[in-house]
């Protein structure tokens, strides 16, 4: 398939034609810089156990030393990981936007920061961060870049349990956050799904809040999501190939002038 099939003018065009755009990403987004999405996390080691055996505050409660292990070798994991070219993409589109006068959202359900590392500025982070943790007894949170704890479940200097800070199934997201992102969601008039299932809510439901306002809606997925048929345009491709491809349409050279990505 050449580029001009992945890369449809429609979809050029109808960013071209937008005014405000906002771009949700999922572990695909990742995926092509070493990081499992949230079901291949759980192969290998984990595959006994299952997102919810894991990824909520009764797991923690329950088993506090296995939770804290399983989310400490995730973030040693990502330690070693590097932003793709669909990150790069990502904060290239964000600058071209900005040129441009468009308003520019990024919102993302992933808790690596690699769109951060790829220079994304005001990311909007649905599900907390894999590099903070919170300490359970007086409720400080910061960030801890460096190798593994020394013990399962980690302590703070209180003296408390320190837990991923990190949305748990069945927690509610960051307050701001959803209501930043249901905001541009609604606003906008083009919208990208870029490498998400579209199964977990309340993330799932911005690309139909941004279909009910009218906005034109594409996703960039590897597979069919139960959104793919509800939506304008739905390319079956790696973010790595098609952000890049888009990027090449909209501004060709970028990946020369990359550096100015600051
Ligand atoms: C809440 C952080 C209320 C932790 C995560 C409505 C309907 C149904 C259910 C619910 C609903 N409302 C709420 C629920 C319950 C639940 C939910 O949605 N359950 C699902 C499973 C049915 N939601 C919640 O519990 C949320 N909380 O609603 O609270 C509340 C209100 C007030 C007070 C108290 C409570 C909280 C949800 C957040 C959970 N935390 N992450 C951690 O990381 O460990 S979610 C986690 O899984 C990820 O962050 C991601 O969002 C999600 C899915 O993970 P994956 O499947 O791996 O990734 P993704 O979906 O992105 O899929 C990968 C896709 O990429 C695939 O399609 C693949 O084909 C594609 N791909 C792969 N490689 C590439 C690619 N595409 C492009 N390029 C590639 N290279």
């Amino acid at each position: 398939m050449d580029e001009s099939e992945l890369i449809p003018e429609s979809l050029v065009d109808a960013l071209r034609r937008a005014d405000a755009i906002c771009t949700l990403t999922g572990a695909g987004a990742s995926a092509e810089s070493g990081i499992p999405t949230f079901r291949d996390a759980l192969k290998g080691l984990w595959e006994t156990f299952r997102p919810e055996d894991l990824a909520t505050h009764e797991a923690f409660t329950r088993d506090p030393e296995t939770v804290t292990r399983w989310y400490d070798e995730r973030r040693l994991q990502c330690a070693g990981c590097r932003p793709n070219p669909g990150h790069f993409a990502l904060a290239r589109l964000q600058q071209w936007c900005r040129v441009m006068g468009k308003s520019f959202t990024l919102v993302t359900q992933n808790v690596d920061r690699l769109h951060q590392a790829a220079g994304s500025r005001e990311v909007v982070e649905l599900h907390g961060s894999l590099w903070e943790w919170r300490c359970t007894k007086t409720g400080e949170q910061r960030e801890y870049r460096g190798g593994a704890f020394d013990q399962y479940p980690p302590r703070s200097e209180a003296g408390g349990l320190l837990r991923p800070a990190v949305v748990w199934f069945g927690e509610a997201l960051p307050p701001d956050a959803l209501a930043k992102a249901s905001q541009a969601a609604r606003d906008c008039d083009f919208f990208l799904s870029v490498g998400t299932s579209a199964l977990v809510h309340p993330a799932a439901g911005l690309a139909h809040l941004a279909k009910a306002g009218g906005a034109f809606v594409a996703e960039v997925n590897l597979e069919p999501t139960p959104l793919s048929g509800l939506i304008d345009l739905s390319i079956r491709a790696s973010a790595g190939d098609a952000l890049p491809l888009l990027m090449d349409r909209l501004h060709p050279g970028w990946r020369s002038s990359a550096s100015d990505a600051s």
